[in-house]
């Protein structure tokens, strides 16, 4: 690898340690993924409801989630494999649509929340926390067919959604995060179009869509604020995620700003907002000067007006981050980066050739072929890159409360002794173990992905993150703990890696 001098490695020797009192443990699941039940108890259509019907070659074994892991109906199993590992906390999202199956007030489904009820009250008879997400992909398919996140009148119909669960929910539910991933669920489903909705617009659509949706996350963070905070007194933030950005040479000042461009175009994009009011410098610089050169006359990357603005600022009790991926970065393309993953369709996940976000940012990537696969084609085992991204984001933004709220070890073949994800966990939570006690950053909890072998999107059910496995061919589909849950329960109970153990 040349002139490489960055290696994950560097990471240092192993630490025995533990956390904080008090500290969150948990595992995550998003509803799509999990429960099943598509179409039951007056459930309406969400956006993958209808994904997986109309373009099924886009999931790689043609699976749906309509029945998945049956959680709507297995629950109960679920919560008792996290008290078997000894959890505090779960981290799950609602499905608007059973709810709401049209997304709007008036088409109200009572049978939706007598389900989030029972879940919630089960976790809390067993001792765990429940972390809610209220937008974890899966939105109405009526309000898409308004033009989804790119109408701006999603912004008050989030809220409103939002204010509903706060009010049923919120004497009980108090850790929220609003939204799941505005980057991956914009670039998938409007760039890379693998995801719902599809929509091909892939210079000015994951702009539009994380500018929408940062408002919906203030306007939900405010309605919090304004009239439920004082009196359930729990926390409202969001799930963002990132790489770990490295410099291909780290003595090389290009490649470190790049590096530095990479993060702010990642998590900048959604932070600096939600802390300044605007988008970042580098961002507003870069996206000006191309669209002019694209001959437009408004800049790709929307603007805030001043009370939009104002009502951004200061909106994050804590932030969540979702880590998967190492990424080496330069700033010049001499040819010397190796190539990048090779993914389905020939398109390479991060493809600095494909013009919109992955050019904007003006910087290269790619992997380190040394690097060791994880099960899925685009996932390398880097767990210890989490801490670098809880630096980013605490050094640029002064210490802010983080929680990890997702990160965890892709397999293909779904055996029970896996290894891999075992050394993953210990070695990311090691890494999240620095972060505090060598870096001094505020993190207060880990919550893995995922519980179970959840279905993964346009993967289906080829690749799974679970710590426990699920007999799906079985009548009761049965949960059983994999080896890496067994061994997360024990850095659980010792709230660490304790020397003495
Ligand atoms: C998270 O997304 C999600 O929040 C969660 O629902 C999901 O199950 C989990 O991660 C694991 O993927 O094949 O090259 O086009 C994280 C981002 C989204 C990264 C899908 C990889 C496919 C890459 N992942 N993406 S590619």
């Amino acid at each position: 690898m040349g002139s490489q001098t960055t290696t994950i490695s560097e990471d240092g020797e192993f630490l025995h340690d533990t956390f904080p009192e008090g500290f969150l443990w948990g595992m995550g699941t998003a509803s799509y993924q999990c429960e099943g039940a598509w179409d039951k108890d007056g459930k309406g259509l969400s956006i993958w409801d209808t994904f997986v019907r109309n373009m099924p070659e886009k999931i790689q074994d043609r699976s749906t989630g309509d029945v998945a892991l049956d959680s709507y109906h297995h629950y109960k199993q679920d919560v008792q494999m996290l008290k078997s590992i000894g959890a505090s906390v779960y981290r799950f999202s609602l499905a608007w649509t059973r709810i709401f199956p049209t997304g709007r007030l008036d088409s109200f489904n009572q049978a939706g929340v007598d389900y989030y009820n029972s879940l919630i009250n089960e976790l809390l008879a067993n001792g765990i926390q429940p972390m809610v997400t209220l937008y974890h992909w899966d939105l109405p398919q009526s309000l898409q067919d308004i033009g989804g996140w790119l109408n701006e009148e999603i912004v008050e119909l989030f809220g409103e959604y939002a204010r509903f669960c706060f009010q049923q929910f919120g004497d009980r539910v108090k850790r929220w995060t609003t939204l799941n991933e505005p980057f991956i669920s914009g670039m998938m489903g409007y760039y890379y179009v693998n995801f719902a909705p599809c929509i091909h617009d892939p210079l000015e659509g994951p702009y539009k869509y994380v500018h929408n949706q940062l408002k919906a996350h203030a306007q939900a963070y405010r309605i919090y604020e304004a009239e439920f905070k004082k009196e359930q007194n729990g926390v409202v933030g969001i799930s963002l995620d990132s790489s770990s950005y490295m410099p291909f040479n780290k003595d090389s000042p290009e490649d470190l700003e790049a590096t530095n461009r990479c993060f702010v175009f990642r998590l900048g994009w959604m932070l600096h907002p939600l802390f300044h009011g605007k988008y970042p410098k580098e961002m507003r610089e870069i996206l000006d000067r191309r669209s002019k050169q694209e001959g437009r006359e408004v800049s790709r990357l929307p603007e805030f007006d001043e009370a939009w603005s104002k009502k951004l600022i200061g909106t994050l009790d804590f932030i969540g981050i979702n880590f998967y991926n190492a990424e080496l970065v330069k700033g010049k393309d001499d040819g010397v980066l190796p190539p990048n993953w090779e993914v389905a369709d020939g398109i390479p996940f991060f493809d600095s050739n494909l013009a919109g976000w992955n050019q904007d940012l003006e910087a290269f990537r790619s992997h380190d072929p040394k690097w060791v696969r994880c099960g899925a084609p685009w996932q390398d085992f880097t767990p210890t890159g989490i801490r670098d991204c809880i630096k980013w984001i605490s050094d640029t933004y002064d210490k802010p409360t983080i929680m990890v709220t997702e990160t965890g070890c892709s397999g293909s073949d779904y055996r029970m002794d896996d290894e891999q994800r075992k050394e993953f966990f210990k070695q990311s939570i090691n890494a999240v173990l620095k972060s505090i006690k060598v870096d001094g950053c505020n993190v207060v909890g880990y919550s893995g992905w995922a519980l179970l072998d959840v279905w993964e999107w346009m993967s289906g059910f080829t690749i799974g993150f679970g710590i426990v496995h699920v007999d799906k061919s079985g009548p009761n589909m049965t949960r059983s703990l994999k080896d890496s849950g067994k061994y997360l329960a024990t850095i659980f109970r010792n709230n660490g890696f304790p020397r003495a153990v």
